[in-house]
Order: structure tokens, then sequence, then C-alpha cells
């Protein structure tokens, strides 16, 4: 934006300023963002531009090259085998706050013990009771599904003891950690964590703190739920919630998963915070104001911050179950959590083709 005034007094007061390291906040204000949008009245606001892009990694993708990661990345090369899942848009990261990643481990194999500041979680894909993480002395199974925790500063190393490669999803607030400088990070020295420190050794307040939240237990909650009315824009929702606070099972990332009903058509709404979405079964689109991503069984997709989407079932007698990880305890812990529904003046009008289905019309 040009700047209205720069008298030739007011530019040589800013080059004094500068020799001092100070700056005229009308120096800031003249440099607003491009996307400075009016509201209904015509004022000028401005509002967040969204970090990235909407984008979908297929499973059908991913397969071939996490074998591939196996023949080229010995285990004793890294610590962990994982592929992050890049923004297009982005110089790091799946979001701005967080990536989320794809590991393999194969069978044998150890992920050494470290511990770090990030806080991260895992979701299993691949696994079964010969697959575990021990974390802080406490091993924990890794059936299909399940999510497990690794909070920041907690040890981990990952085993799969099982015949078969483990795979899971790992999201972590990696980016977040990053921009505020608070990336500590330690080796446990051995490869694994000594059986002496295992479940009866641990210290009584981390025997309360809960590491694993059983899919089993998430879907007996969907199940239970069948009949309640879904949520318009998210479709039903069984949220994951730390028992001992009723808040967010990570404090940096909050879990739900989303249950679409067969032909569900969700309406737009947008919220501030970002999430990372990955598929447990189901087929479904995603609808963003400028494109469209179908998704699949095990896809995973990023849904960037302040950016209009409603969700489809494609199917239409299968429901449709999609994990979700949003950054929003960082928003709501500072007040700054916003969502607007398709009732915003500034919702996007439902395609043509969805609105042809809708009314029974011919698509122009
Ligand atoms: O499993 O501990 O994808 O420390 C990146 C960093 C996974 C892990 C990642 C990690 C881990
Ligand atoms: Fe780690």
């Amino acid at each position: 934006m040009e700047r209205a005034d720069t008298s030739p007094q007011l530019l040589e007061f800013e080059k004094k300023l500068a020799a001092y390291h100070l700056k005229g906040q009308w120096q800031v204000d003249a440099n607003r963002p491009q996307n400075a949008l009016k509201n209904a009245q015509g004022n000028l606001y401005i509002e967040p531009t969204p970090s990235g892009v909407p984008h979908v990694w297929r499973w059908a993708d991913m397969q071939p090259f996490l074998r591939e990661a196996c023949e080229a990345v010995p285990a004793s090369q890294t610590a962990r085998r994982a592929l992050v899942f890049t923004n297009p848009e982005l110089p790091r990261g799946t979001t701005h706050t967080m990536i989320s990643t794809l590991q393999i481990v194969r069978p044998g194999e150890i992920a050494w013990a470290h511990r770090h500041a990030i806080n991260a979680l895992r979701l299993a894909i691949k696994g079964g009771p010969d697959v575990f993480t021990v974390v802080n002395g406490r091993p924990l199974p890794m059936h299909p599904y399940d999510v497990l925790l690794t909070p920041g500063w907690t040890w981990h190393d990952h085993h799969n003891q099982s015949n078969e490669s483990a795979v899971w999803l790992d999201a972590l607030d990696v980016p977040f950690t990053l921009a505020t400088n608070q990336q500590f990070y330690e080796d446990y020295g051995d490869i694994a964590q000594p059986p002496a420190r295992s479940a009866a050794n641990a210290a009584p307040a981390d025997e309360a703190r809960p590491y694993r939240y059983a899919w089993s237990e998430v879907e007996r909650q969907i199940t239970a739920g069948a009949d309640e009315t879904p949520d318009p824009a998210r479709g039903r929702v069984v949220d994951y919630v730390n028992p001992l606070n009723n808040g967010p099972i990570l404090p940096t990332i909050h879990v739900y998963a989303q249950v679409l009903p067969p032909g569900f058509e969700g309406k737009f709404c947008r919220e501030t915070a970002s999430g990372m979405s990955f598929v447990v079964r189901g087929e479904g689109r995603t609808v963003f104001a400028d494109r469209e991503i179908d998704w699949a069984t095990h896809d995973t997709f990023v849904t960037p911050n302040w950016t209009w989407l409603r969700c489809v079932n494609l199917s239409k007698s299968e429901p449709a179950i999609v994990i979700h990880f949003s950054d929003s305890p960082i928003l709501k812990a500072f007040g700054f959590y916003r969502r607007e529904d398709e009732t915003s003046p500034y919702a996007p009008q439902p395609a043509p083709r969805a609105a042809a289905e809708r009314y029974g019309m011919e698509p122009e």
C-alpha cells in the first residue's frame, strides 16, 4: 500500500529514529498485507492469510515410498525413518504449526530412545500387540488406529517385534516449537530404555498420565453415539480428551474423530486453527473455495488455517471416518481461536454442482 504522507520532514525523522533502532508504528501500518479486505460497511479490515495450501498425500503413492525408504535408509542411519508431508506452499511443515509424517519400522528394529521439547503423537496404521512404543518406561501396544502420546520431554523408543513392517502417522508441533525457539533435544544414550524402568517402576504421577488412547474405545464411543445429530459442518465428532484435566490430549494438538454419515454433505465453515486429517475408512471429498480434494482410506490431507471448506461423504451406504489433528489448543490458550459458519457473509456460495444436486436441477 502506498503511504499517503511522506513529507521530507517525516522521512528525515524516520531516518533519525532508525539510527537509534526505532521505528514509527505508522511505518508498520503502511506495510499492510496484500489481502486487506473490505467488510460489509466498506471499511478496510485485515484477517489472516492462510499459511500454505490444501493438499492430499495418497496412501497408494506412499506405500511404495515406504518400501523404498526401508531399502535406502538403514535403521542405524536415522533416529526415525519417516517421510514428512511438506506443504507445497510452505518452506517447511505440513501446516505452519505442525508436521505429519509416515514412519516405518521393519521387523526386529528399534527406533532408538530420545526425548525432545516437541510434543508428538502417533496414530498406528499397521501394528499389533508386538509393535510398541516405550514412553517414560511404559511399554504401550500399537494396535491399528491407536493414538499414542509422547508429550514434550518424555523418553520414547519404538519397537517392532512382529513379523511385518509397522507403519504409523506421526503428528508433531515442530514448526511451532521452532518458531518459539524451544528445540531442546536429548539422546537417551542406550538404544532403548531398560526394562527396569518399565510399568511397575514408573513414577506414580507418570503412571496416571494417559499416553495411549485405544481405537477400540473410540470405536465404542462412535457406536454409542450413532443416533446423535451430526454437526452441520464436521459430521459427528468424538473428541479425544485428557481425563486428568478434560483438556486436549497434548498441550498444542487437539485430536478428534469425525464420522460423516452416508451421503453427508457438510456446510462451509472456516476456523483459525490449521489441521491435518487421516482417513481411517471411507471415501470423501473436501471442498475448498478454489479446489476440491477427493480422499480415500489411509490418505492424509492438510487444511490450512482460516480456509473455507466443507466435507462430503461420497458413499451413500458407508460412513466415512477421519481422524483430525488441530492446533486449536495453541490458539485457545491465548484467546485467538475463531470459527465462522456458512451464515457468514464471506462464506463461499455452494458449488453449482452441489446446488444442482440439492434442488434436482441439471448443472449448467
Ligand atoms: O517417532 O519420535 O516423525 O522424534 C519425527 C521426530 C517421529 C518419533 C518423527 C520424531 C519422531
Ligand atoms: Fe521423537
